[in-house]
């Protein structure tokens, strides 16, 4: 009998052995699953895993820590990665390009550049540098909250301390309003406003809501100053074992991803702000943008000098198809 059952159970696996080998795929993002980069990743999970009929198994893990993890992908020891392009322009400069204050007017002017030839073209300067750049997400307008005082106008920020992403381009415009920028991880970020090492941060709504930085920050002021996309970068080596239908099948769920997380960040931009007023935050609306761009504009040379110029033109320049 026990011979019989044993035959029966190697039958059993001989014939459905290949669809029970499942490939592990982690993606690595900084925010709790209940955000808008979950809810891309829950999309790409939900999309690629049912394309591939399970034998691809997609694992969301939160690790706040983003230029290490897009190492991990670089050497290989991670597969992908969620999150801003804060720290990305450190391994591909060219995206450095998008980190400029006030380059987009609106969302859809972002997403429109994003999705165009001009995105495109973007992606493609991962790959000499050991990365796919897969697709663009959406991390959103970035808004300044701070402890000390109310900021409302570029003078207001003389002498704060303020966390900025490991990021030159962001640090540099901090330090033209008259700010001490702090470049650190987004996991060094709660300790140090909780110790008061930095006055404050900058972050976009869909953030700070669901980090509840209102509760280590007391004033927010709607600045938009620069719109911060996020990226899908994977394993080069790791996407090419997958087959061209499976990869296929993955562009797609990326895809899947980045509406996903689009419609969240919409969402929480309609709702967010109220809620941060229901929690107590003091919240600056009526903000002179005109002042910051102006008190940008003496450092706007410099800091454009190190970029490509042609391609901020085409990005300003840039409507949609009519
Ligand atoms: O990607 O570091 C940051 O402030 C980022 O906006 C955050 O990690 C989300």
């Amino acid at each position: 009998m026990f011979r019989r059952t044993l035959a029966a159970a190697g039958l059993a696996t001989m014939l459905a052995g290949p669809a029970l080998a499942q490939t592990q795929l982690t993606i690595q993002h900084p925010l709790p699953l209940n955000s808008h980069y979950g809810a891309g990743a829950t999309a790409l999970k939900e999309a690629f895993e049912r394309a591939t009929s399970g034998r691809y198994r997609v694992n969301i893990q939160r690790n706040d820590n983003e230029r290490e993890v897009i190492e991990s992908v670089q050497i290989g020891t991670a597969e992908c990665y969620l999150g801003s392009t804060g720290p990305v322009g450190n391994f591909v400069p060219e995206v450095r390009t998008l980190d400029v204050p006030f380059l987009f007017r609106d969302y859809p002017h972002a997403r429109g550049v994003l999705d165009s030839e001009i995105g495109q073209q973007l992606l493609t300067r991962f790959q000499p540098r050991g990365l796919v750049g897969v697709a663009w997400l959406e991390n959103g307008f970035r808004h300044l909250t701070n402890s000390r005082r109310e900021v409302n106008a570029p003078a207001d920020m003389r002498g704060l301390k303020v966390r900025t992403m490991e990021n030159q381009v962001h640090m540099r415009a901090f330090t033209a309003l008259g700010a001490l920028p702090t470049p650190m991880a987004f996991s060094e970020l709660v300790p140090a406003l909780q110790q008061g090492t930095v006055d404050g941060q900058e972050n976009p709504i869909p953030v700070i809501v669901a980090n509840n930085l209102n509760q280590v920050q007391r004033f927010l002021t709607l600045t938009g100053h620069v719109y911060s996309p996020a990226v899908l970068i994977c394993n080069p080596a790791f996407l090419a074992r997958m087959s061209a239908a499976d990869r296929n099948a993955f562009n797609e769920a990326a895809r899947a991803a980045a509406r996903a997380n689009r419609d969240r960040v919409s969402a929480d931009e309609a709702s967010g702000v109220e809620e941060l007023r229901r929690r107590g935050m003091t919240v600056v609306t009526q903000v002179d943008n005109a002042a910051f761009q102006q008190a940008l504009s003496s450092s706007a040379g410099q800091i454009e000098q190190q970029l490509d110029r042609a391609l901020l033109q085409r990005i300003r320049d840039w409507r949609p198809a009519q």
